[in-house]
């Protein structure tokens, strides 16, 4: 089992901070369920979770994923700002019904005081890795020091932050467009930001890597099948936010399949466009595949297809 060598080589677990978008798409619940699995594994702490956009079941209906691995207790964060209009969810009104009673998005902190805490009281660096909207990482960089931290969240992140991983861009393209870094003004914006002023390594999974590698499905155990279901994806969608999610996990690109190609990015703060200058001794970097796409679905699957009680280290 994929996990089990895993943790063969790990001494002690990686704290890990997730940060995700938990709006129309269903592949965000297939990035926590492997997460939760792999901090049930022992492999990771997830410390904190945080929603970077806003829907009326956000919160609960997340909740309800981390409760049916008995992780409801992993503090839950909320970037209020993110109020995006016309969108709708096929699926966390279903999630949501699963929750505690009572939990709303009214119970979260503010995302980015939560990731200031989560770091402030770590000892260990942490990882953050987005699989949704950059706007949350930016507005934590920009955090002034407040009673959390003396430490503003740029000098925060520099020194409890190890690297920071997102899905996001297109990579195999002179100059690429994707969703995350493209959708609204903010986004765009956020994405130029880190790209200029992101004081650790930052890694990117583009759009070209998850597109062909299917996984998950209305057979996936539990509330993960349940949201692949009712968005309409009974045969299981692109990979972008699990594959992301297994690599943070794994923490190598070798050893996670591929091949890191070094750099600077930089995003078009007006279009959302990225570009890359190849350089060895960048600290920015993306991810190329070197197998098959087989290789990460059967990686994939066989985390979603795990039962819970078999992840317990
Ligand atoms: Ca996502």
């Amino acid at each position: 089992m994929f996990f089990e060598e895993l943790k063969a080589s790990r001494a002690q677990p990686v704290d890990l901070i997730f940060g995700t978008d938990w709006w129309t798409d269903c592949d965000d619940v297939a990035a926590l369920d492997i997460l939760l699995k792999a901090h049930r594994a022992g492999l990771i702490r997830l410390k904190a979770i945080g929603i970077n956009s806003v829907m009326p079941y956000s919160a609960p209906s997340l909740k309800a994923v981390c409760e049916q691995y008995g992780l409801g207790g992993i503090p839950i964060g909320l970037d209020r700002r993110a109020v995006r209009r016309g969108a709708f969810c096929l699926y966390q009104k279903k999630l949501a019904a699963c929750c505690s009673p009572g939990f709303t998005n009214a119970d979260c902190p503010e995302a980015f005081r939560l990731y200031r805490s989560a770091l402030a009281s770590s000892t260990e660096k942490a990882v953050i890795v987005d699989v949704g909207f950059p706007s949350l990482i930016m507005e934590l960089l920009q955090s002034p020091p407040d009673e959390i931290s003396s430490l503003n969240g740029t000098a925060l992140v520099k020194s409890k932050v190890s690297e920071i991983v997102l899905m996001g861009g297109r990579w195999d393209k002179k100059t690429g467009r994707e969703y995350n870094f493209f959708a609204y003004p903010i986004n765009r914006k956020a994405a130029a930001y880190l790209c200029e002023h992101c004081p650790v390594p930052l890694t990117f999974l583009g759009y070209e890597v998850g597109k062909d590698v299917i996984t998950g499905g209305k057979t996936t155990p539990g509330l993960t099948g349940v949201a692949y279901a009712a968005h309409r994806s009974p045969q299981g969608r692109p990979s972008w936010d699990p594959m992301t999610a297994v690599f943070a996990i794994v923490g190598d690109a070798e050893k996670a399949g591929y091949q890191r190609v070094r750099g600077k990015a930089a995003v078009n703060p007006k279009t959302g466009a990225n570009s890359f200058a190849a350089d060895a001794g960048g600290s920015h970097s993306y991810l190329v595949k070197k197998r098959d796409d087989r290789f990460y679905k059967n990686r994939i699957d066989e985390i979603l297809m795990m039962p819970p009680e078999n992840c317990d280290e």
